[in-house]
């Protein structure tokens, strides 16, 4: 059999949204790699998606529909048929709804697929169902906040353009592993002489290829930006003219929050020393074209959005945005780009329903009332492992009067609680339309596979609860192919003629954002509005976090791996083995406190709850910080609690984000754990 090689696009939630080429014998993918002709991705995959057919293809994956047949979270199902499964949720749902109103239903989802068919398709299922609605705020929304209220709706400076930069800041990302591509530019920039810098809570392997790297207490960075700029400030280093040009509240932000600010008051706060502020505050301020990449790291806490506006406010200060190469990027946006709409049919909302936060989805099932959550459908999620407080969660789903249906590729934690569980497609065996979220490429691709035995995609699932559950909408009967048809069938600035057919294609295409590209400031007031009257606080001030009041000794910091991405792709032995096992990385100093050493099983507890984990005393963190990377199935964890057994549902200042990062625990050794 000779191989078909077929494009298609990484459907993970990842800013870099590679172009595959997928190889394909007799209907299976043998082999995964990056597109060399693709215009970001240039032949370069990250290491999970490498063997990407391993998950595609791995016997873990899920068939057939099943139901449940032991008690709630045992795993205990047998296979039923795909109509008998259609029939039991609609006859349930239309139940619920006539006895509880729509509103009892929740639909649970996230970024298992980001493809804008597939990722949005229940919406209008739900809206038109009048489910409650979730609010999708898990992941960076104190991030867009923060930028919007310094910078409104000015779009992003072109990723691109840190190739012209003389000195790059990777704050509060790991792009060697969150982010690869953004990594090889700033790496060339560097090659071509720029500095590279990065700032976060532990050495990271960006920290690592960094030339230099600075590591901050947990949520601190607006104290480190407020310090640079009184230093800034002091010492004549603001660009007077271009502040009187652009700027709004200059004035009042040195007269009533600078003068607190010196680099000692604010030295405790961030972590640094006095003059490790001062040289910071020096080098960034005489720096020709600096190029901030701000991360989603420092944005996961109680001032989150606060301290995204606080360090936006550097480059308006020294006039960064000026030249070529400088400026700050907190992320793109392509969202006008496609007529998405016509997908997520808003308009099918009768009377708008109630907006329940994702991040509260153990207080959604434990106690919200009128009308109480009755059913529950997860797709492309699995809230079980990734969403803060996991204990909470899990007693939502263990409630017997409660019903879940979840649609997944793999026996997830979530799935495991499910009385119908319903088979997924993988992003090779359904089409979609891909735009990216951090840079401004897009492409379309079909199925490069059939489905696995009889696995079904979103689009295809949802249109089956529509005709069981008797709408004649006909909006339900057309194909996945139809909606990206009308995706790209639409009159936009972003794309001419050309890049429309090439779109149409299957090719990688750049998209082109409409004017801009940061030098006029779409807000309000025309400028950079350091002072904003509309916000409850108008100007950027210090704020604490979470866990500051929280009365535990050590923050814990849930950070990512390179290989995996949040609770995907455990499925992969070979990653799974390279991540050994569920581990806390600890200082000595802290280690030496408590008597432990690596290799310790340890416990780590909150008051939400208790964790165990192998302990690896090692530099890399701080004392005062303890760090895990991963977001681990249950099936691999001693005890059968992740890291969200820690994490709270308290929501970010702005957006009403998560706080997964906002956490303070003690550690003690475990004397039931054995270490592995
Ligand atoms: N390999 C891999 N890639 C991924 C993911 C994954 O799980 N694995 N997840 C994907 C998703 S959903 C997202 S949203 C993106 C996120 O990608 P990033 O924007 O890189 O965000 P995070 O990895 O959450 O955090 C980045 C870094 O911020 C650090 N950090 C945490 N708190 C602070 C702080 O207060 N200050 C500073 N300066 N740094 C801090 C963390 O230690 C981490 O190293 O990555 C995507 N890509
Ligand atoms: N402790 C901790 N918690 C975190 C994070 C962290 O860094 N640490 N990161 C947070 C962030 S930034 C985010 S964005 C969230 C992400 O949370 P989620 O969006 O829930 O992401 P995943 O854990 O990757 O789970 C996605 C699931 O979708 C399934 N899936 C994939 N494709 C399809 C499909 O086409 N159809 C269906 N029905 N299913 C599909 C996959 O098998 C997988 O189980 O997690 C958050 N939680
Ligand atoms: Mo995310």
């Amino acid at each position: 059999m000779s191989t078909v090689t077929t494009r298609s696009v990484c459907p993970f939630d990842c800013p870099d949204t590679c172009g595959l080429l997928v190889g394909v014998v007799d209907g299976r993918a043998i082999k995964v790699s990056g597109d060399p002709l693709h215009p970001v991705t240039r032949g370069l995959l990250c290491p999970k998606m490498l063997h990407y057919e391993r998950s595609v293809h791995s016997p873990r994956r899920l068939t057939v529909p099943l139901l449940r047949s032991g008690a709630k979270g045992a795993g205990e199902f047998r296979p039923i048929t795909w109509d008998e499964a259609i029939e039991r949720i609609c006859s349930r749902w239309k139940d619920l709804a006539a006895r509880h109103g729509g509103e009892s239903i929740l639909p649970y989802s996230y970024a298992g697929t980001m493809g804008l068919v597939q990722r949005n398709s229940g919406h209008p299922f739900f809206h038109k169902l009048g489910a409650s609605r979730l609010e999708r705020t898990i992941c960076s929304p104190a991030k867009d906040a923060g930028w919007k209220s310094l910078m409104g709706d000015t779009p992003a400076i072109d990723p691109a353009a840190i190739g012209q930069s003389d000195m790059v800041i990777l704050w509060g990302i790991n792009a060697v592993a969150t982010s690869i591509h953004a990594m090889r530019d700033a790496m060339e920039a560097r090659k071509r002489g720029a500095r590279l810098w990065a700032i976060d809570t532990y050495r990271t392997p960006t920290c690592e290829a960094a030339d230099e790297a600075f590591i901050v207490r947990p949520g601190g960075d607006g104290a480190l930006a407020l310090g640079m700029m009184h230093v800034i400030v002091r010492e004549g280093l603001a660009d007077q003219a271009f502040i009187d040009a652009n700027v709004l509240g200059f004035d009042d932000f040195t007269a009533k929050i600078l003068p607190d600010c010196t680099p000692e008051r604010m030295s405790p706060l961030c972590g640094l020393s006095p003059e490790t502020i001062e040289r910071l505050a020096r080098e960034y301020a005489r720096a020709g074209s600096p190029f901030i990449r701000l991360g989603s790291g420092l944005t996961r806490y109680a001032n989150g959005a606060m301290t995204v506006r606080t360090i936006s406010c550097l480059p308006a200060l020294t006039g960064a945005w000026q030249r070529p190469g400088g400026g700050l990027l907190a992320g793109t946006s392509t969202g006008s780009a496609f007529p998405v709409h016509k997908v997520t049919r808003e308009d099918f909302i009768d009377k708008p329903t109630r907006l329940v936060s994702m991040n509260q989805l153990g207080a959604a099932l434990t106690e919200l009332d009128s009308p109480r959550v009755m059913g529950l459908y997860v797709y492309h999620s699995n809230p079980a492992s990734i969403a803060p407080d996991q204990n909470a969660v899990i007693s939502g789903l263990l409630r017997d009067d409660l019903f879940t249906v979840v649609h997944e590729r793999f026996m997830t934690d979530t799935a495991r609680y499910a009385d119908i569980v319903l088979p997924a497609t993988s992003s090779l065996e359904h089409p979609d339309l891909y735009r990216c979220y951090g840079g401004y490429h897009a492409q379309r691709c079909d199925a490069a596979i059939p489905a696995i035995g009889e696995a079904k995609s979103n689009w295809d699932v949802f249109c089956l609860l529509a005709e069981g559950m008797g709408w004649d909408e006909p909006f339900f009967r057309q194909s996945a192919e139809e909606l990206i048809r009308q995706l790209i069938d639409f009159d936009t600035p972003w794309r001419d003629v050309a890049t429309t057919e090439r779109l149409r294609r299957g090719e990688p295409v750049m998209l082109t954002p409409p004017e801009n590209q940061g030098r006029v400031w779409l807000t309000p007031s025309g400028k950079i509005e350091i002072l904003n009257q509309r916000e409850q606080e108008p100007l950027p001030r210090l704020l604490p976090t979470h866990a500051e009041g929280d009365g535990f000794p050590l923050r814990l910091q849930p950070a990512v791996t390179p290989q995996a991405l949040n609770s995907s792709f455990y499925e992969q032995e070979e990653l799974r083995r390279r991540q050994r096992c569920m581990e806390l990385l600890m200082n000595p100093a802290d280690a030496a406190r408590r008597g432990l050493s690596s290799g310790d099983a340890v416990t780590v507890f909150n008051r939400l709850g208790q964790v165990g984990f192998t302990l690896d005393v090692t530099e890399r963190v701080p004392p005062g910080t303890v760090v895990t990377e991963g977001v681990w199935w249950s099936e691999f964890i001693a005890d059968g609690r992740g890291v969200n057994a820690l994490t709270s549902q308290r929501l970010t200042d702005g957006g009403r984000g998560s706080t997964l990062y906002d956490v303070a625990v003690e550690v003690r050794a475990c004397t039931v754990l054995k270490t592995t």
